[in-house]
């Protein structure tokens, strides 16, 4: 999903970290290649130059935290211009003690129906016991695309193809679903219609008489900003309580789409990537600035950055360069380094480690932790201080009591060896700043 803004991004940050030295010549050039690269994605030009000062300003006059190199500093910089100009954090909430309503508003083909049964199965997987209405009296076929689609996801549909009066459908479907017990009720509008102004009048009344807890209005993100004066029509014809931006997948302007849904102080709730029924992600700014960034789960590195000024804890760090490592010690790295997200962030700063950490790789190495968790925690305390005590006894018996395979239990010690003998080679400033970089603050106690 916006292949083209993502890799621009990233080549500009590449540059940004390859630079020798970050003077006003390397922040500048930083501006402009993010410029190139938001406005490639179509956002509006307006909202560009804003971003990119803000960037540019604030990458000149802040100071890095403690702890955090000035690259580091900018690159958090420049998420949180992009993260504000997405909007920010939003969830939709819906109650379950209660029966919710939700009208879906959008132009033709914007993506209405399909949102209809990705929101229904989104929400039925979760335990809501949806209804869905069809009220799109004005398209034929409107009906039976419906149908087919809850027939598919599993919920119950509403219809009534004698009645061509669309408002009447929604009333009636909503008492009809009111009575069913359902506690999510979704609404589904037609978008073609004979002019722009009829349509919204229409969309109009169903809100009036349905009085639906929230508008969703559905916009098709391949236009790029133009989605701005969309969003704003809606509104201005009955307050849009949120938007779902769909057909993201692959689409070049999604960027901009994003952008100017944001700009008009909507709340994007949910982006659709693609044509199939579960292709509907919740949106988070965070989460998605992140993943353009290609940080992973840069918000925990945030949070890391605050934590920065915390004293690095002497002792560990002395305990574990002189080449003495509990188990505990052990998995508070390692813990440090999942927490920081970023993997190949800070295995950049072990000698020896420079790699290209991938997400699977991440994944990899959080699911390893849990097992070692389980592992050390049915270790005996001796056995955690003194690792080296454990023999091919000792490792059945933890196994047996871990619950866990003998041969997780070996890697699990192969890989203490080798942090060990990392740790002693590694002795100084690279792994100090590695540690002072993670907050320096233990999860297991020590
Ligand atoms: N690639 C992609 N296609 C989508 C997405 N959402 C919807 N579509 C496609 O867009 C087309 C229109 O979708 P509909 O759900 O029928 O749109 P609508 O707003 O209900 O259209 P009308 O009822 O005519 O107003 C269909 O071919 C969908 O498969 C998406 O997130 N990604
Ligand atoms: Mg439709």
């Amino acid at each position: 999903m916006l292949d083209s803004l993502r890799s621009g991004l990233q080549d500009a940050i590449k540059k940004l970290l390859g630079a020798d030295t970050i003077n006003e010549a390397a922040i500048k050039e930083l501006s402009k290649d993010l410029q190139r690269s938001l406005i490639q994605a179509d956002v509006n030009v307006k909202l560009v130059l804003s971003v990119t000062e803000s960037v540019q300003r604030r990458a000149l006059e802040e100071k890095p935290l403690g702890g955090m190199t000035r690259k580091d500093q900018i690159v958090k910089i420049l998420y949180e211009e992009l993260d504000k100009m997405l909007g920010g954090e939003q969830e939709l909430r819906l109650d379950r003690g209660r029966t919710n309503v939700i009208v879906m508003l959008g132009v033709q083909g914007s993506g209405k129906t399909t949102t209809v049964s990705k929101l229904a199965r989104f929400y039925a997987k979760k335990g809501f016991k949806v209804g869905v209405v069809a009220a799109d009296t004005f398209r034929p076929g409107a009906v039976t695309q419906l149908r087919t689609l809850a027939e598919r996801v599993g919920v119950e549909a509403y219809s009534d193809e004698k009645q061509t009066d669309s408002v009447k459908v929604a009333e009636a479907g909503k008492r009809f679903f009111e009575a069913a017990g359902k506690n999510l009720i979704i609404i589904d509008t037609a978008g073609r219609h004979k002019e722009e102004k009829s349509l919204l009048d229409e969309m109009n009344q169903i809100v009036s008489k349905v009085k639906p807890d929230i508008n969703l209005l559905v916009v098709d993100g391949t236009i790029g900003q133009q989605c701005f004066n969309q969003a704003m029509a809606f509104h201005r014809a009955s307050p849009v309580g949120g938007i779902v931006i769909t057909k993201l997948d692959g689409a070049a302007k999604g960027g901009g789409a994003l952008a100017a849904v944001a700009a008009t102080g909507s709340r994007i709730f949910y982006i659709g990537t693609g044509e199939r029924v579960d292709d509907l992600e919740e949106f988070s700014s965070t989460r998605f600035v992140g993943r353009l960034l290609g940080m992973g789960d840069l918000k925990s590195l945030l949070d890391m950055a605050k934590q920065l000024e915390t004293e690095v804890d002497e002792k560990r760090v002395q305990r574990m360069t002189s080449g003495k490592l509990t188990m505990d010690d052990f998995l508070f790295q390692f813990e440090q380094v999942n927490k920081m997200g970023s993997l190949k962030k800070i295995l950049d700063l072990i000698p020896g480690l420079a790699g290209n950490m991938k997400a699977e790789d991440l994944e990899k190495a959080e699911r390893d932790m849990k097992v070692w968790k389980s592992i050390i925690q049915s270790m005996a305390k001796r056995e955690r201080e003194t690792p080296e005590m454990i023999n091919a006894v000792r490792m059945k018996r933890i196994a047996r009591g871990s619950g866990r395979s003998e041969k997780e239990v070996r890697e699990l010690i192969a890989k203490y060896r080798q942090t060990k003998t990392l740790m002693k080679a590694s002795k100084g400033r690279e792994f100090r700043q590695m540690l002072r970089r993670a907050g320096g603050q233990g999860a297991l106690g020590g």
